[in-house]
């Protein structure tokens, strides 16, 4: 018998030597030491040996189990630790390798100026509101003074969806809608896409934008719409530039004027961006009228207005030197790279 145990350790041994992974491992270990293995077989027939024999065939038995069990369980360490470098060695990551050139995005030339613009009238206390592009025709007109024969309300200019529901044509009906809710002081911008049917051209899109505003307290004066357009124009155009201010006419305000800035790029000399001017018109503005604060239930005896209109693609235009409108539309990569 202890010929035979010699052997069986030496042939497991020899056979653990080329054991390769943990499966043939696991399958050596049952065929020696499992419930039916070879070397449990012979602990099976101790039984039958003399009773003065048994203890010493036990203990070589026993001897022999573990010295197998350590041998089975050095091998089992050893081909884990094969096999976690292996792992380790193919997922190394090799940092010298070059990445991969990710473009980076950025704003929009309209959303560079409209975040300007908000920045700037936001510092002065103005509130920023949103308000439908789908108004109806009182919000859009009737509200703002603007009578029914008016040529703005023209179909030519106007896109009717149905005869009393339409794409706003203008900003302002946020206004009405924000006097209608609060009451003075009411300091507001209005920022949004307007349609018009206009024929898409160099200088001409059926859908721009506006950034509109409306201050409304006591004692509200044209000094007041002065002073903070022109501090606009300073802020947006360059410190040196000029305003000045010309009568016009629109149905919201009384008086209105339209205000020109020197211009950015020839200082006021007269170049071919201003047509020889020296000026640039950039906005249209005026004091509330008041029968649009009656509509909103405010009194005219006790509150006045400001209000002004700006075309936000018209000043993106003048501050870029951009010459085809088109291009604010048509996402052409080559354009937009140039604004970041
Ligand atoms: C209320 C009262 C008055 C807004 C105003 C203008 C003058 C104006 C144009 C600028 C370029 C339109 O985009 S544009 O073509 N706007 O000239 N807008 S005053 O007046 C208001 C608005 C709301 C309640």
């Amino acid at each position: 018998m202890e010929e035979k145990l010699k052997e069986i350790v030496e042939r497991t041994f020899c056979k653990l030597e080329s054991v390769i992974d943990n499966k043939e491992l696991a399958a050596l270990k049952v065929e020696i030491l499992g419930k039916n293995g070879e070397l449990t077989g012979i602990l099976r027939n101790l039984k039958d040996l003399p009773a003065d024999k048994r203890p010493m065939a036990g203990k070589l038995v026993n001897d022999a189990r573990t010295r197998l069990e350590e041998a089975f369980d050095k091998k089992f360490k050893k081909l884990y630790e094969e096999e976690l470098s292996k792992k380790l060695d193919e997922e190394k990551i090799d940092i010298t390798i070059e990445g991969k050139d990710r473009k980076k995005g950025g704003l929009h030339p309209l959303t560079i100026v409209k975040n300007s613009v908000i920045d700037f009238f936001s510092s002065l206390g103005f509130m920023v509101v949103d308000s439908p592009e789908i108004e109806t025709d009182y919000y859009n007109f009737k509200a703002l003074n603007t009578p029914d024969n008016h040529p703005a309300r023209d179909m030519q200019d106007t896109f009717y969806i149905t005869s009393n529901i339409l794409l706003r044509t203008q900003t302002s009906a946020g206004q009405i809608r924000t006097m209608e809710k609060i009451k003075p002081p009411i300091k507001m911008i209005n920022i949004g896409r307007v349609f018009r049917a206009d024929d898409v051209d160099a200088t001409h899109s059926p859908v721009f934008h506006q950034i509109e505003g409306l201050v409304v307290d006591n004692h509200i004066t044209m000094c007041d719409l002065k002073g903070i357009l022109d501090r606009f124009a300073r802020f947006f155009f360059g410190e040196n530039t000029k305003t000045r201010f010309r009568p016009s006419y629109f149905p919201f305000t009384e008086p209105s004027v339209e205000v020109d800035a020197s211009c950015p790029y020839c200082g006021g000399k007269g170049c071919r961006v201003c047509k020889g001017t020296g000026w640039i018109e950039i906005l249209g503005a005026g004091m509330v009228n008041r029968n649009v604060l009656k509509n909103c239930d405010i009194n005219p005896d006790e509150y006045t207005g400001f209000a002004f209109g700006i075309g936000l693609d018209r000043i993106t235009v003048i501050r870029y030197g951009i010459n085809d409108m088109r291009l604010e539309f048509e996402n052409d990569l080559r354009f937009l790279k140039q604004f970041n």
